[in-house]
């Protein structure tokens, strides 16, 4: 039977084409500064949006009508191992991502959770090897849960942290065998409501050793997939402790993490900390632990992660360019659809709308993003401004041979006013849309 439609698999058509069930930029053998679309991109679809949630809402009841519904418990953890895989097949798209509690129910025990846990991977497996499809992450949800009101590895009470472990020790096991290509840790109740009864100190310390923990582990099974942490500064936690890059960057640093971690950056998520996602990729990007990315988008006037499908091509533009310019591009990440239909949004058809969508919007920012890199728009941009730097005293700053001695005796000597030169923002704004609409 059919989940989505009969839909037949998604065909590149081109810009020009007026078939909604088309890629009008997305074509995968393209090859793009060197590499094909399909291996700089390395899509994914996510497990909770498109296949566990149901289009509800803090206001309202699930909207979203899907064939799965007819069943529930392990018959309905089976559909949506069907239904997932016939979405992969209609969108060409190789890999997916999944939390534990995605595919298979609890049960009363954590033995009953684990052993529904197996079955359905089992059937993942068979399905995978069927058709090549592949496991970009998978992850714990730990957040979920009543058991996890406060936190997971930060929670002040022993015996959730021990619950926590052996739920990733079981992640990592998944992980390992269906050869999952990271494991992500996202830790939506790690942070705290206030102040007056938490003990930040044992709380990170305890991040920390839980982390160790599973670096330990993973060694221990052969796991060798990507360790991520996926910072996010708040909901649901009011202060979540992953809260942007710089601040996850200090917290692996500190705890001599950083060679076992790198960061899966979601766009929403880099908006709601106060800055664009570009800045996030960059932060990590130059720190060497930029891993793979949450596709979506956030809306402006909403301060809440609403995970639109990532539509935006200025956004998908400049996160290409970091991507494009990151040592090995994307490398064992990809561009994950961390997205969902909107409630309104509510028939089966429209998921597969909304990827191609996302799809074509980061196809189109590739393509730009490359084109920006081969003119080297922003390295000449760079260079003319930070031109100072290259001869005289900039140089000797650069090379180390100043100090605030020579500085001072520098600065005594050119009496003149320092003269700036214009930033040309409006002019360079301009010619980035110019590359957008020709490019
Ligand atoms: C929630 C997060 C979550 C992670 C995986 O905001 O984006 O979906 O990606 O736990
Ligand atoms: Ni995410
Ligand atoms: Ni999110």
């Amino acid at each position: 039977m059919s989940y989505f439609d009969n839909v037949q698999p998604i065909q590149y058509e081109g810009p020009a084409s007026v078939n909604p069930l088309s890629f009008k930029f997305y074509n995968p053998e393209q090859v793009v500064l060197g590499k094909t679309m399909k291996d700089h991109l390395r899509f994914a679809v996510a497990y909770w949006h498109s296949f566990s949630a149901n289009g509800s809402d803090p206001f309202g009841a699930g909207t979203n009508i899907r064939a799965w519904d007819q069943y529930d418990g392990m018959e309905l953890a089976k559909a949506r191992v069907e239904a997932c895989f016939e979405l992969l097949n209609i969108l060409g798209v190789e890999y997916f991502a999944f939390h534990d509690r995605d595919i298979a129910p609890e049960g009363s025990t954590l033995q009953e959770t684990n052993a529904n846990l197996d079955e359905i991977v089992a059937l993942i497996k068979d399905k995978m090897n069927a058709t090549g499809k592949k496991l970009l992450w998978n992850t714990a949800n730990m957040f979920t849960n009543p058991r996890f009101v406060h936190g997971a590895a930060t929670t002040n009470n022993a015996e959730v942290f021990a619950y926590a472990a052996a739920q990733v020790k079981k992640a990592l096991d998944h992980a390992k065998e269906l050869g999952a290509e990271n494991y992500v840790f996202w830790g939506g109740r790690e942070g705290y409501e206030t102040l007056l009864n938490t003990d930040m100190g044992l709380e990170l310390d305890n991040l920390a050793r839980f982390l160790h923990m599973a670096v330990a582990y993973a060694k221990e099974i052969g796991f060798t997939g990507q360790f991520l942490i996926e910072p996010k500064p708040k909901e649901p936690s009011k202060h979540q402790y992953d809260f942007d890059a710089a601040t996850t960057l200090s917290f692996l640093q500190k705890y001599d993490l950083l060679p076992y971690f790198k960061l899966n950056l979601e766009a929403n998520h880099a908006t709601l900390a106060g800055h664009t996602f570009e800045h996030e990729l960059r932060v990590a990007r130059l720190n060497g632990i930029l891993g793979s990315i949450d596709a979506n988008q956030g809306d402006l006037l909403l301060g809440w992660d609403t995970d639109e499908f990532p539509t935006d091509l200025y956004a998908t533009t400049m996160a290409m360019y970091e991507i494009l310019l990151n040592e090995n591009g994307i490398g064992s990440g990809g561009v994950n659809f961390d997205a969902k239909v909107r409630r309104t949004s509510f028939e089966p058809i429209d998921v597969v709308y909304a990827h191609i969508a996302g799809m074509d919007a980061f196809a189109r920012g590739l393509q730009v993003a490359a084109k920006l890199i081969e003119d080297k728009v922003f390295d000449n941009i760079l260079d003319a401004r930070y031109g100072s730097f290259k001869s005289g005293i900039g140089a000797d700053i650069v090379a180390g041979k100043a100090d605030f001695k020579s500085l001072e005796a520098y600065a005594l000597a050119n009496n003149g006013p320092i003269k700036n030169q214009s930033g040309r923002l409006e002019l360079i704004k301009a010619t980035v849309n110019q590359y957008l609409t020709n490019a």
